[in-house]
């Protein structure tokens, strides 16, 4: 008597079997070749094309330098806030009981272990009270009045958020400015 197993690698077999014979059916032998060696290729060049594999860690690609908690840290240059990373946060994320803000404040700093100039989104973390237990950092760098609506940073982020209390400030890379 065949045993489960018997029963199930039989299936497998016979399953096995119809699909290579439907393929050899609806193709001819040099289509057949042809395609097996161009998946063949495919599957060895794939790991040596050139796609981002930082897979969105900024900072793999920025070299970095500097004292996060403290105002003069190069991202913080357009900064108008107090900073996560001395709230229990950290430099893009918000302490535990605060939700990051849906719309933010890009600004460009030159980081100087490349002198080249970033993109930095600076989000406000929201739901929870003011953090004193950080340096307020009031740097803004290429921040204009208000007036300038587009181009003022002295704004509650959280403005968007259903909870709109402020709590503190990331600083996110977005990318290179070009
Ligand atoms: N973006 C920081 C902030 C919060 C409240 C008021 C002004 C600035």
């Amino acid at each position: 008597m065949l045993s489960l197993i018997d029963k199930f690698t039989d299936w497998m077999d016979r399953l096995a079997e119809t699909g290579s014979r439907r393929v050899a059916q609806s193709s001819g032998r040099r289509s057949f070749l042809a395609r097996s060696g161009a998946v063949l290729v495919g599957g060895a060049l794939l790991p040596v094309l050139p796609f981002d594999r930082t897979f969105g860690q900024a900072t793999a690609w920025a070299a970095e330098e500097g004292d996060a908690s403290t105002c003069e840290y190069w991202r913080y240059c357009a900064l108008d806030g107090n900073l996560c990373n001395s709230c229990g946060g950290s430099l893009t994320q918000c302490p535990p009981g605060s939700e990051i803000s849906k719309v933010s404040w890009v600004g460009t700093c030159t980081n100087p272990m490349d002198g080249k100039d970033y993109l930095v989104s600076y989000n406000d973390c929201c739901g929870k009270a003011i953090c004193d237990n950080s340096p307020f950092c009031n740097t803004n760098e290429r921040e204009r009045p208000g007036y300038r609506m587009g181009l003022h940073n002295d704004i509650n982020w959280c403005m968007a958020n259903a909870s709109q209390g402020y709590h503190c400030t990331v600083a996110a890379l977005v990318g290179l400015a070009e």
